[in-house]
């Protein structure tokens, strides 16, 4: 793909990613690339005897394990534990077009989604015919409820944390979102593939969710937080009467997913579980500060999501368009994400910022933000 600037906005973001991957400078996905921890290299270390492992056990109690480790580590104690409660897929955004291929198969009205989020969930259900109706984070957050619920929908889908916002949708407006939608029967979807990152969004959402009532459905990601290369796995998680042909289209799509990664998940969630999270956490934290205090004098700049603890942080560029930046950047080869498909119903709204990803090692991000810097100066 050229990078020239028409190209560029009609590129979708895993386009843009792409284009960074063999880039020392890409701070453009929200993959996890940051080095290994002393524990994390001593799992790798055994990776022959985990293969062993991985061999020798039955697949079920496998993924029971990855399950537990997984979802106990983030405090989802009421996930669903019974056969095919939680089908486990090659990656998250798998699970989406499982999600997406089961309403398409159901009819029924449009799907309202949080503006903005990561660009491929609205592709990959307008890919399966299904009409969207944005919802406004304020909307989604704050006020009557029955606004974050359109009229007509069949389904609500909410990323939380959100992407790029950080964004995490509290307890109780959960437990409001969900009344609402089970007295409507709506689907409520829920992304939470950031959540390892906040402790925020560690409450029990599967008691809130079994509790109110209402259909719903969970999409997983162990693929943020560690840096193993991309042996990650996706979880859909559902309740009873979700009304969804979710097991059937998953069987059309896989068998089942690796035992080996399903090992690896569960070693590294019990390194997490011993201290690790809380590691990561203050990582994540101090490769943010690392960000704003290097831009914090240039003129103009702000970073809109004061709160956020997810692993990518947005810049607000003033009045800066982001592609001009983005351009010169690429110039230097450094990568990082323009904002404007995060807002798919309205790109024009994310024509002044970039999303910087958190999950890299300091010395390749210090590089990064001063060449950011630098061009920000010169803009
Ligand atoms: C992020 C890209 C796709 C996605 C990246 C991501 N993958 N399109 N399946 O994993 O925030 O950069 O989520």
């Amino acid at each position: 793909m050229s990078p020239s600037t028409p190209l560029l906005r009609e590129a979708n973001l895993t386009e843009i990613e792409s284009l960074a991957l063999s880039s020392q400078l890409n701070m453009a996905d929200g993959h996890a690339r940051q080095e290994l921890t002393e524990a994390q290299r001593s799992i790798i270390d055994e990776l022959p005897d985990l293969f062993g492992k991985a061999a020798a056990q039955p697949v079920d109690d496998l993924e029971r394990e990855a399950h537990g480790a997984y979802l106990h580590l983030l405090r989802q104690h009421s996930y669903p534990t019974g056969p095919g409660g939680v089908l486990t897929c090659y990656s998250s955004s798998v699970a989406m077009e499982i999600l997406s291929r089961s309403l398409a198969a159901s009819g029924g009205g449009p799907v309202a989604l949080v503006h903005p989020t990561f660009d491929n969930i609205p592709d990959l259900l307008r890919g399966n015919g299904l009409r969207l109706l944005p919802v406004e984070e304020d909307v989604l957050h704050h006020g009557p409820v029955g606004e974050a619920v359109p009229e007509a929908v069949r389904c609500l889908f909410v990323t939380t944390p959100n992407n790029p916002t950080g964004r995490v949708l509290a307890e109780e407006r959960l437990a409001a979102i969900a009344a609402e939608c089970a007295a409507r029967d709506v689907v409520l979807a829920l992304d939470t593939s950031f959540r390892g990152f906040d402790t925020r969004s560690h409450y029990d959402h599967y008691a809130v969710l079994r509790d109110s009532g209402c259909r719903w459905v969970v999409i997983e990601d162990t693929g943020k937080l560690w840096a193993t290369l991309d042996l990650k796995v996706g979880l859909l998680a559902y309740g009873d009467g979700v009304g969804l042909p979710l097991a059937k289209i998953h069987s059309d799509i896989l068998l089942g997913v690796s035992p080996f990664i399903l090992v690896l998940v569960t070693r590294f969630a019990e390194d997490a579980a011993a201290g690790g999270l809380t590691d990561l956490h203050r990582f994540v934290a101090d490769n943010r500060a690392l960000v704003r205090a290097t831009l914090a004098d240039v003129p103009g700049v702000s970073f809109p999501d004061v709160d956020a603890r997810v692993s990518v942080e947005r810049v607000d560029l003033g009045d800066r368009p982001c592609l001009d930046v983005w351009t010169r950047l690429r110039q230097g080869g450094v990568y990082v994400l323009p904002c404007g498909q995060f807002h798919w119903a309205d790109p024009a709204r994310g024509d002044r910022s970039l999303r910087i990803a958190l999950a890299r090692p300091p010395g390749a991000l210090d590089a990064a933000v001063r060449a950011l810097r630098a061009v920000l100066l010169d803009a």
